[in-house]
């Protein structure tokens, strides 16, 4: 392919991507709904932060040469599915399934697949919860439905997975045995780490609910 037929396609790739951000704009306000919503009802904030991102023309080229995709708008459009990303990083486990159910539950939103890599940890240890899932658009003349792909995690396994996506490029996708070791490792530190949250939150959760349970008695009489 000459290098002007590439200029012209990665021209009206940039155009074909705004559907994508209007897909994370919305998405970021669902998401920014729910926070709110659920730091009213369980007066507690279960999302600590949220990220969006829109893959590179380059990141997306690189996708389809290594998975050997066809090569037009439209096959990118069907094969694509992460074009828009967003990650959000919960305090605890159980937030992620209930902030997971809360959005594959908008009527709006079609869950296209599930992968669960905290049931099903990936072999280096890799934790998270993917959601691919398809929101519609509405563009001046058109609805189109755009794929968004949505990683859920605690930030014991985004701080582990930032670090292996950094050694992982560091030696050029050939990490030593040791480092896996070690990766592997801290993996399961991690783990451990989000169990023992997750039981002092429910133990705290515990005290609180029967502190306002007196309180409520109290008051009563
Ligand atoms: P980037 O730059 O983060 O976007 P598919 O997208 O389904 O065709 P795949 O790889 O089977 O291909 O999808 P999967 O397993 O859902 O992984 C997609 C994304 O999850 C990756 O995006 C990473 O962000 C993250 N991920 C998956 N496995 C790992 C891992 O072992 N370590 C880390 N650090 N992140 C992981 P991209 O496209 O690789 O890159």
């Amino acid at each position: 392919m000459d290098i002007d037929k590439l200029k012209q396609m990665k021209n009206e790739l940039t155009k074909f991507m705004l559907v994508y951000k209007f897909a994370l704009e919305e998405m970021m306000t669902k998401i920014n709904i729910l926070e709110q919503e659920f730091h009213h009802t369980h007066d507690y904030n279960p999302i600590e932060h949220v990220n969006s991102r829109i893959k590179s023309p380059e990141s997306i080229f690189n996708k389809i040469n290594r998975k050997n995709y066809p090569f037009s708008l439209p096959a990118i459009q069907n094969t694509i599915k992460d074009i828009a990303g967003i990650r959000i990083t919960c305090s605890f486990v159980s937030d992620i399934y209930k902030i997971a159910a809360m959005i594959s539950g908008q009527a709006d939103i079609e869950v296209i697949d599930t992968k669960d890599y905290i049931k099903n940890p990936k072999g280096n240890g890799y934790r998270s919860l993917h959601l691919i899932i398809k929101i519609p658009v509405f563009m001046s003349d058109r609805v189109e439905k755009v794929f968004v792909e949505i990683q859920i995690r605690t930030i014991a396994m985004d701080f582990w997975a930032s670090l292996e996506h950094k050694i992982y490029y560091k030696y050029d996708k050939e990490i030593p045995d040791r480092l896996i070791r070690e990766l592997k490792d801290a993996a399961n530190s991690a783990t451990e780490l989000d169990k023992k949250m997750e039981n002092l939150h429910n133990e705290i959760s515990g005290i609180k609910a029967l502190e306002n349970s007196k309180e409520e008695l109290t008051e009563l009489h």
